[in-house]
């Protein structure tokens, strides 16, 4: 009788086990569903650097089509000197993708006809194979499609990887896609776009004319230009970016390569905030990021005093010499307070 009523408690405790564990595995998987659940569908804003797409305001997850064209064309790489690039979306750095954490990324790769090469594209935010690469595989002409779901949050380099990679990487073939957390990003009032890359020309530094690619120099890792968005001055002086005093600033910056990390700083400036490695760790108080080539960095600051803000990789002969400035004007009033020159008598 007791050994019944034993077995019968036993038995009934086992049940409420399974009932319990059968309601926690429902209710988890509901809701990772919930999460991740796509809906709808929206084609993704693409923009050229300094700019970046709108911020995510959606709450939930969507089906992002991405259309990328690959462009082979001639642009200036400085004022006199122009440098056949190799392009996603026509400029370089190559279009910024931004995007939701739990989105189903629908990317469609088009190679134009008058391309010379195949080309492809590794995403640094793709888990599969190559980052894309095997499945994007395009000769002149032709277009290829697949689908990912963004996982991770961050800031990631996207970038051709068609051999000889380093050469694709050398001619401009990279960008950035963002993957917003799906709590969103903290609102700031200014975003920017900035990337950075090494050059390897047959001539020097500014040589007039157009140049070539020189292979030595690159596999020497010592590149006639580093620059940041494609080309010396990009963004200086007329072309510099435009903020406020009292502004908070955020700047999306990545490091194509091929070969140099850069000490990304700007001059006059402390950062307030860096999403270390564009990821989610976030450090205060930095006055110098390292980005390393293939890598990315998120970058805060509030903008306190009126003047000009040089952007540099704090390896400075690549500044003076090499092309690696950009600028960010910064208009409004003086703030004697945070910072104030004194007149000293004669
Ligand atoms: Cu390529």
């Amino acid at each position: 009788m007791k050994l019944t009523v034993i077995k019968s408690v036993l038995a009934l405790a086992l049940l409420a086990s399974l009932v319990a564990g059968c309601d926690s595995s429902a209710t988890t998987s509901t809701s990772s569903v919930a999460i991740d659940e796509i809906k709808g569908e929206e084609t993704a804003v693409l923009t050229d650097a300094p700019n970046v797409p709108p911020p995510i305001t959606r709450k939930h997850a969507t089906k992002v089509i991405v259309n990328l064209d690959v462009v082979e064309k001639v642009m200036k790489i400085a004022d006199s000197t122009e440098y056949t690039f190799w392009t996603f979306g026509g400029s370089v750095p190559g279009k910024f993708i931004r995007v939701r954490e739990g989105d189903l990324v629908d990317f469609t790769l088009k190679n134009l006809p008058d391309s010379k090469l195949p080309h492809n594209i590794d995403l640094h935010a793709v888990n599969g194979p190559g980052g894309g690469a095997e499945a994007t595989l395009v000769a002149p002409g032709q277009s290829a499609r697949f689908q990912f779901k963004a996982l991770n949050p961050g800031l990631y380099v996207y970038h051709c990887a068609t051999g000889p990679v380093g050469m694709h990487i050398a001619n401009g073939m990279y960008g950035l896609i963002m993957v917003e957390p799906k709590e969103g990003m903290s609102k700031v009032d200014k975003e920017f776009y900035v990337m950075q890359g090494d050059f390897y020309t047959k001539g020097k530094y500014e040589a007039p004319g157009l140049q070539e690619f020189d292979q030595d120099k690159a596999i020497q890792e010592n590149p006639d230009y580093v620059l940041f968005n494609g080309r010396v001055r990009a963004n200086t002086g007329a072309n510099a970016m435009q903020a406020k005093t009292g502004e908070n600033v955020r700047l999306f910056v990545g490091n194509g390569g091929p070969n140099l990390t850069s000490s990304f700083h700007v001059i006059g400036e402390v950062f307030d905030k860096v999403y270390v490695e564009g990821g989610d760790l976030i450090n205060e108080n930095v006055q110098t990021t390292v980005v390393p080539a293939g890598g990315s960095s998120i970058v805060e600051m509030k903008l306190q005093v009126p003047g000009m803000l040089n952007i540099v990789d704090h390896a400075l002969y690549r500044t003076f010499h090499k092309g690696a400035l950009a600028q960010i004007k910064v208009s409004g009033d003086e703030n004697p307070e945070v910072f104030n020159k004194i007149k000293t008598q004669k």
